[in-house]
């Protein structure tokens, strides 16, 4: 079995709840959930500001699948969650799931990039992390603890608001 993270977000509806429900979905598609960090309410970054804030959290997962087979599980709980293809980029969104690192593997396709370029510029991605292990590293040997610490925190406030998803 190959370790690996995947970041989850929500901002529509029962954010949690949301949560709670793609950890659910994910076992039968071939991805065991082995630990998840705390809940956290988060500003929104990117392209679209004005929208609701976050729920993230970040989970420890283990898998037989390739890193595009674990992509495509990952979209199914979103679809099975009732999240339509095609929203708006950065937008609002009942459920995110998305591959952050699998093991130590660079890779790159058309539909995935490993690691999430974005795990590094994220603090709503790096928190959850390190909690969940904060000596995590990248494929390249740099520190998350590093990249969390270089970041200008402004317009990313992250705030733990509830107990881990499992
Ligand atoms: N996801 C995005 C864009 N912006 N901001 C926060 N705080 N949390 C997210 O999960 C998020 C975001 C695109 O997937
Ligand atoms: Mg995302
Ligand atoms: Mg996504």
């Amino acid at each position: 079995m190959t370790p690996g993270f995947l970041g989850l977000g929500s901002n529509v509806g029962d954010r949690r709840g949301h949560l709670e429900a793609a950890v659910r979905e994910l076992p039968a598609r071939g991805v065991k959930v082995v630990a998840s960090s705390s809940v956290y309410e988060t500003e929104p970054v990117g392209l679209v500001l004005d929208q609701r804030d976050f729920y993230n959290a970040c989970v420890r997962v283990e898998t037989r699948l390739g890193p595009d087979e674990l992509l495509m599980a990952c979209k199914e709980v979103e679809q099975a969650l009732g999240r339509q293809a095609g929203g708006m980029r950065h937008g609002p969104r009942a459920i995110d799931v998305d591959v952050l690192l699998l093991d130590s593997l660079v890779y790159s396709s058309q539909r995935l990039n490993l690691p999430h370029p974005e795990v590094v510029s994220r603090r709503f991605v790096l928190v959850p992390l390190l909690e969940l292990d904060p000596e995590l590293t990248l494929p390249h040997g740099g520190r998350l603890a590093d990249a969390l610490a270089a970041l200008g925190g402004a317009g990313q406030e992250v705030r733990r608001v509830g107990d881990p998803l499992v």
